[in-house]
């Protein structure tokens, strides 16, 4: 087929380095930029198969996001905006690890496995974030797509969210939205207008927001977006790439694990402050109260915020529809508890990954999912959709009902349903606080968080760890799981479990318990028994 004669002549041209490994991990691959232009040329190949193979458009988006600015990375998006799918990562670790001569024998491989017809046209979106690898490693992601064939269209500088919209806005024939970055403000913006034209008339400090950037492109979309808010919301970006580097002492995994405020943010007590991640996907708030004491929202009081919100609406709407929240094992036991007891929620634990959570949540009619870094969104069944539409059409309701399907209709248009979206969700729970002419202080009380603690030990493979029951529990190595259930014997309201990471090259460590100063001592011996059983390298966890 000539097009191989093509790939094999480009594909030189993107060389493997041999003998280099790569596994596709929790969101794609991840690693140091300089291993991965082979990686994105192939992984433009196998977005062209998958186009074929789908007869839709495909998403590839050139990101590392919240690891440092040196990682680079790949997200491949299917066609309604999901990630792809889980049968296709081992395709993908297959096309990566091919050595050079036999990645046309890989390629033939797929096509064979999954039936494709050759004949369609294909056709990929491309985006990039702001690290200095990712012009290059998009370049090679284009000469892939290319090579095989296969249409493109370069986004640029994106948000990763923003790409998956593009791709189910394309496949969905413009019915999600235009698949342009001016067409997704709008459809934010005005449906934020119309939420927020539900809350009583609000102070120019209550409207007032800042925003850690991370130095990274939702600093750049966020200046963007903010023309199209008719200044409903006051927005002081900080951290906006124009001194600091990418992630670093800032974002919103700094923020969750470290929990502090990152540097380069100036705010005064009670100030409401955000931060997101590398690429926008993830979103945490946050305040220091007038003791000078740290607070953290994160993902879990966001999902609770969220799904009190739309379980009102349903009542004061009178619809009958099953709403859930979907956690991981990281979500804090407070959390899980008041979803469960208070609000009566379904919650639902999956393995970390929102793949695995969007999954889960398509189970229901209104499905929360939010890990607890603030990865999450919320997800709309079809039925669901259309009930609240016919009921907001409908003339012979009442003015509370008819409010309510109408704030339903626009809440629905404000979310990025594709994925965890920091920008919508941003927009999102600004308008629930000013409807609900809520302070981020009152937010921050409708529970109290658990003390925990989040750590990261060194192992020489960190695939000696292997997991069950959504990762709360080690089945490997012999012994692990036994010694962290003695350990945490020892503490009240106590919970530990590690996971091998699958975006950097680490074991993650989580505790929790009754007092700070006993999740923190739980999770370093927790540490240590990591350390000592799978493998540590470099020194002993040393005590917090
Ligand atoms: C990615 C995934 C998230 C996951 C995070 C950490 O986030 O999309 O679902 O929680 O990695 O994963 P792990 O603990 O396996 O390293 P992001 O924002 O880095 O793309």
């Amino acid at each position: 087929m000539a097009q191989f004669e093509e790939v094999s002549k480009q594909s030189i041209l993107h060389p493997k380095p041999a003998g280099l490994v790569l596994h596709y991990g929790t969101a794609g691959f991840r690693s140091n930029s300089i291993h991965l232009d082979h990686i994105m040329f192939r992984m433009g190949l196998l977005a062209v198969l998958r186009s074929k193979k789908t007869k839709s458009t495909i998403g590839i988006m050139v990101t590392a996001s919240h690891n440092p600015e040196e990682d680079n990375g790949v997200k491949l998006v299917d066609p309604m905006g999901e990630m792809l799918a889980a049968t296709w990562e081992s395709y993908a670790t297959m096309l990566a690890n091919a050595e050079q001569e036999e990645l046309i024998s890989a390629l033939n491989e797929i096509i064979e496995k999954e039936g494709i017809d050759k004949s369609p046209e294909a056709s990929v979106f491309v985006g990039k974030d702001t690290r200095s690898s990712s012009a290059s490693l998009s370049q090679a992601v284009l000469d892939g797509v290319h090579a095989l064939g296969g249409h493109s269209k370069d986004y640029g500088l994106v948000t990763t969210p923003q790409l998956h919209y593009m791709v189910c806005c394309k496949n969905t024939q413009g019915k999600y939205g235009d698949a342009t970055v001016e067409g997704y403000y709008k459809k934010l913006c005005q449906a934020f207008t119309q939420l927020v034209g539900n809350a009583s008339n609000r102070t120019d400090d209550q409207k007032h927001l800042c925003v850690d950037g991370a130095n990274g492109i939702g600093a750049l979309k966020l200046r963007e977006m903010i023309s199209h808010l008719n200044k409903g919301l006051q927005v002081t970006i900080f951290n906006d790439g124009s001194k600091g580097k990418l992630n670093h002492q800032c974002g919103a995994d700094f923020v969750k694990v470290q929990q502090k405020t990152p540097t380069g943010i100036q705010v005064n007590p009670g100030d409401r402050c955000c931060s997101f991640d590398g690429d926008a996907d993830r979103i945490v708030y946050y305040f220091t109260d007038s003791q000078q004491v740290f607070h953290l929202l994160d993902g879990d009081k966001i999902a609770t915020l969220i799904s009190t919100f739309l379980k009102e609406l349903l009542i004061q709407a009178g619809l009958n529809l099953k709403i859930a929240v979907v956690q991981t094992a990281y979500a804090n036991g407070s959390s899980t508890d008041y979803l469960e007891n208070t609000m009566n929620v379904t919650v639902r634990c999956t393995k970390t990954g929102v793949k695995h959570l969007h999954h889960a949540a398509l189970e229901f009619d209104v499905g929360v999912y939010f890990e607890a870094n603030g990865h999450g969104t919320v997800l709309f069944s079809k039925a669901a959709e259309d009930k609240i539409q016919q009921l907001a059409q409908d003339s012979r309701i009442d003015d509370e009902r008819k409010r309510a399907a109408l704030m339903l209709q626009s809440t629905i248009n404000v979310i990025n349903q594709t994925v965890g979206d920091a920008l919508s969700d941003m927009l999102l729970i600004e308008a629930i606080l000013a409807i609900k002419g809520m302070t981020v202080e009152q937010w921050d009380r409708i529970y109290t968080d658990l003390p925990n603690r989040q750590l990261k030990v060194k192992v020489s493979d960190r695939r000696v760890i292997d997991t069950t029951d959504a990762e709360r529990r080690a089945v490997s190595p012999a012994g692990l799981q036994e010694a962290i259930d003695q350990l945490v014997k020892t503490y009240r309201k106590a919970r530990s479990f590690v996971r091998p990471s699958g975006t950097e090259d680490v074991v993650r460590v989580y505790a929790e318990a009754d007092t700070q100063e006993s999740a923190d001592a739980l999770a370093h011996e927790v540490s240590l028994a990591v350390y000592r059983l799978a493998g540590g390298v470099g020194d002993e966890p040393k005590p917090l």
